[in-house]
């Protein structure tokens, strides 16, 4: 997000911002009946129908009780859509608002909060500083609207979502190296001044990163595939002992949603519809224990996090860390997979435009990269505005995934952006690439 200097081109944009969230959470929502919006898809998962409302009361919450100092619209309902109250399990079991009710309110919070925009200071405090509260809440409805995505994809039933399929990749991927060099040297991680940042994207800080390869591209499915037929999954010495232990209670062999199909075909299924595995796709749907085993069958290992922002922002011929891989220009259809435009990734070496300094390409947008790091606050974090956004999930249970994917929206997405899950996790839209050591050091 660039953000304008003055009030009347900011208050457009914010407007804008929400309002897209809100379209792509009617598209994921119009499309089914009551029941299917109130049924839970997979314990996972909440139904949907959570998520609707959960959005409306975030959005009620912040902006108009915490921005616009406005009473409680309907404080009853405050404990049902409250993450931390109700796991996602047991929220079927909710007296939760229909689907009708859901939509409604959702509405009234959205006119509501409208009216405010029109009227709000920017510069009465942090909370509306460069609009941070308006901003936060749009990446919130658009994080829903990934995590809503990830229900349909694991929801059985007739298929309802379609989208264009991306372009073929380019001429010149194969001509492109496996991987890329990145200097050894410090660089700036996080920020301090891009005004949507999340608290854990702050603040910016000196990282020394040893010189380091890393993919040109995430690991395909043809990549995956050879790990597979090499009997990667029975094989316990390419497993951490977490991962071992997961792999046998889970019974993994392969990508979540893939089957095999006759004649040594790979099949997958893919909102609805079962296809054939692409072999260039970047691979998805795949836990951060079955990264770690595969990268160790190729004679490598995942890139750090500090390694992965690295290659996407660092520019060795300014020394500066870059918004994007690309630059500081917002995300655009020629730069990266993003937005719920294609409904899956596009084959790897796509998007030269969007292509980093380091030469690696897709690091924004496609699929979600699993990095070996766990997810830990940076020096000087502070948390804001909430502490359970993100600090609540600091410490060794969860592991960080970067770049974004194409179920993500570019307001929830850049260079610096965090997300986090438990290694075990396969429905969210995960793929990754693999580093080594440089003898450079
Ligand atoms: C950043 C994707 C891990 O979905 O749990 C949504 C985002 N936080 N509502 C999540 C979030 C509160 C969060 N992730
Ligand atoms: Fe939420």
């Amino acid at each position: 997000m660039t953000i304008a200097a003055d009030p009347s081109t900011l208050r457009d944009e914010i407007a804008a911002r929400l309002d897209t969230a809100r379209k792509r959470t009617q598209r994921l929502t119009d499309c089914l009946d009551e029941d299917e919006l109130l049924r839970q898809h997979s314990p996972l998962m909440s139904p949907l129908v959570w998520d609707l409302a959960h959005v409306a009361n975030q959005e009620e919450l912040w902006l108009l009780r915490g921005v616009g100092g406005r009473d409680p619209m309907h404080p009853e309902i405050d404990p049902l859509y409250d993450a931390f109250e109700h796991p996602r399990a047991k929220r079927p079991t909710l007296p939760l608002l229909p689907p009708g009710e859901a939509r409604s309110y959702a509405h009234e919070v959205r006119g509501r909060v409208l009216d405010l925009l029109e009227r709000v200071s920017f510069s009465t405090g942090q909370l509306v500083e460069h609009g941070f509260a308006f901003g936060m809440i749009a990446q919130h409805e658009q994080q829903h609207d990934e995590t809503m995505l990830a229900t349909h994809q694991l929801r059985k039933g007739s298929p309802v979502l379609r989208a264009q399929a991306p372009e073929p990749a380019p001429a010149d991927v194969l001509r492109l190296p496996a991987e890329v060099f990145v200097p050894g040297g410090i660089f700036t991680m996080g920020t301090s001044t891009e005004p949507w940042a999340l608290d854990n994207e702050r603040p910016a800080h000196p990282v020394d990163v040893p010189p380091f390869y890393l993919d040109t591209t995430p690991v395909t499915n043809a990549a995956y595939i050879g790990f597979i037929e090499a009997r990667g999954y029975d094989d316990q010495r390419l497993w951490s002992q977490a991962g071992w232990e997961y792999r046998q209670k889970a019974d993994l062999a392969a990508p979540l949603f893939w089957e095999r199909g006759g004649a040594g075909q790979w099949l997958r299924r893919r909102f609805g519809i079962t296809e054939p595995v692409p072999a260039a796709e970047p691979v998805m749907h795949v836990s951060w224990y079955e990264a770690d085993a595969y990268a160790r069958w190729a004679g490598r290992r995942l890139p750090s996090e500090a390694e992965w922002e690295k290659a996407a922002r660092f520019d060795q011929a300014s020394g500066r860390s870059r918004r994007y891989p690309w630059g500081d220009a917002e995300p655009t259809p020629a730069r990266a997979n993003l937005g719920q435009h294609h409904l899956q990734p596009a084959p790897a070496g796509s998007y030269p435009q969007g292509a980093a300094p380091s030469g690696a390409r897709q690091l924004i947008g496609d699929v979600w990269e699993w990095t070996a790091s766990d997810f830990r606050p940076y020096p000087g974090f502070v948390a804001y505005p909430y502490r359970e956004y993100s600090e609540v999930f600091f410490g060794t249970d969860y592991k960080v995934l970067r770049g974004g994917a194409f179920s993500a929206d570019p307001v929830a997405c850049r260079g610096t952006f965090r997300n986090w899950d438990f290694p075990i996790r396969r429905q969210i839209f995960s793929g990754f690439r693999t580093a080594r050591d440089s003898d450079l050091a």
